[in-house]
């Protein structure tokens, strides 16, 4: 057994007691109420979910395994030559809450190299795709597409299926598809956007390195894409994909299935699609306001304030959690104050300038909770910087990353034994019945 697993089998066996105590002892403890509001809009705060891979503080943003984004870079053991962690390191971060050692990250991505082989099916399955499918399609195709080879879904149907070692082959499945993803994703890239022109898998390179060599990229992306895949890891269980994935799996549907539904959610605009929605509102912004001059911030108010005023959202701003500026944009912004062209870069102005403008407006427009920026924001500014121009492909990216919490996040599930979910539904004579009578009588 690795020693990630090892660690693993050590820190589950070791919590179990703690979510068995919780519910034989304490299960009736009252953690929250639940008002009409949140029923019919979308279960908004309504403390329903356990996870300890990652936590979300409306004021303060993400936590992985309790430490924040620059405490988490500083933490892990970087990449040679590289001011970024390795994704490998991360992951087993991400699994343990343990900082790896530099012989226990190298171990992970040896361990990679052999997982990270995709079989020639997947890709037949993607070619035989129309081409001009969204790569999201194709992505989450390409994750049903492996799931025969499941060894959750093996372990299920053996004959032999034991609840308390179940999560082993969850995190096999789950290691495999970390290792994979960024395989697919490349060969999806090259297929769409460079003519098909494939490049092999480099075994000397990391997780990162290795995706940014794989679609033809320059050196210096290869740290954008350390930075991209953590960032966009994780983000407590309740989003759409995160919470997609924990659902669909709590059916025992096995990590691809899981996944394949969880990446469908994210191609949501209001979701993980939004990084694509924004890099298109700013060309769209410059090519219509800007015809000749240079952009202003008062021609991207009036081009704010059109978008709102026809009924759509400022993609990139607005949070179901956040209530302050969210630290996955401030940590990319600052990688583009720190590179030396990007900083001046003309995109990078204009969104720069937004960020100016936009919670302004949004605070004056009165709807959204929260005016401040998303991860989304930012991220597609660098991804054009480095020439990777074609943005409907941005929430493959986001897919990538997202898959390190999704699938760390289903291995615990699995090892803590979590129920299947299913919440009740009430109906809206109900609803009223209750609001007339001023609250539903608990008994
Ligand atoms: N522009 C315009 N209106 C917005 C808005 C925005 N950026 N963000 C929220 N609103 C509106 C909502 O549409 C809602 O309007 P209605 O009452 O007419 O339905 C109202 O403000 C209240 O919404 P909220 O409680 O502040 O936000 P929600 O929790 O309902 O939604 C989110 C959160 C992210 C979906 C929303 O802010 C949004 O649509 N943002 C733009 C899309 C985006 O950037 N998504 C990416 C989020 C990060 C990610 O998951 O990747």
């Amino acid at each position: 057994m690795s020693t990630l697993k090892e660690t693993l089998k050590q820190k589950i066996e070791a919590h179990r007691p703690r979510t068995t105590r919780l519910v034989k002892e304490f299960g009736k403890v009252i953690i929250d109420q639940v008002n009409i509001d949140q029923c019919i809009g979308g279960a908004r705060d309504i403390r329903s979910l356990v996870t300890d891979i990652s936590y979300l503080d409306p004021q303060e943003g993400i936590r992985f395994r309790g430490k924040n984004i620059p405490e988490t870079f500083a933490a892990l053991p970087k990449a040679a030559g590289s001011i970024y962690p390795t994704v490998e390191s991360f992951w087993f971060f991400l699994l343990t809450g343990d900082v790896p050692t530099d012989a226990q990250v190298a171990e992970v991505a040896a361990e990679w190299k052999v997982r990270q082989v995709v079989p020639q099916y997947v890709f037949d399955a993607i070619r035989a795709l129309p081409r001009d499918s969204h790569p999201m399609v194709m992505l989450s195709v390409a994750m049903l597409t492996l799931q025969k080879d499941s060894k959750f879904a093996g372990f299920y149907n053996s004959g032999k299926f034991n609840k308390m070692t179940a999560w082993e082959s969850v995190y096999e499945d789950a290691s495999d598809i970390v290792a994979r993803i960024p395989v697919i994703a490349a060969f999806i890239y090259n297929l769409k956007y460079r003519n098909d022109k494939q490049t092999a898998i480099d075994p000397k390179l990391d997780m990162g390195a290795n995706f940014a060599h794989m679609i033809g990229q320059s050196e210096e992306y290869k740290d954008v894409a350390r930075m991209y895949f953590i960032l966009h890891s994780d983000h407590e269980s309740g989003n759409v994909s995160a919470h997609t994935t924990h659902l669909v799996h709590s059916a025992l549907s096995d990590p691809y299935y899981a996944y394949s539904a969880g990446l469908n959610g994210l191609a949501g605009p209001l979701h993980g699609l939004a990084n694509q929605e924004v890099l298109d509102w700013t060309l769209k912004f410059q090519e219509k306001y800007c015809k000749g001059v240079e952009p202003t911030k008062e021609l991207i108010k009036d081009a704010l304030w059109d978008t709102l005023n026809a009924g759509q959202v400022i993609p990139g701003y607005g949070h179901a959690v956040l209530r302050k500026t969210d630290p996955r944009y401030m940590a990319q912004r600052e990688f583009c104050l720190n590179t030396p062209g990007l900083k001046d870069d003309a995109l990078f102005k204009v969104v720069a300038m937004i960020f100016e403008v936009a919670p302004g407006v949004l605070t004056e427009h009165g709807k959204t909770k929260n005016p401040w920026p998303n991860v989304d924001a930012q991220s597609g500014v660098i991804q054009m910087y480095y020439g990777l121009t074609e943005y409907d492909f941005y929430t493959v990216l986001f897919g990538v990353g997202r898959a390190l919490g999704c699938m760390a996040n289903i291995t615990w599930d699995r090892g803590l034994g979590y129920a299947i979910e299913r919440p009740k539904s009430v109906t809206t004579d109900m609803l009223e019945k209750w609001a007339a009578a001023g609250g539903r009588e608990l008994n």
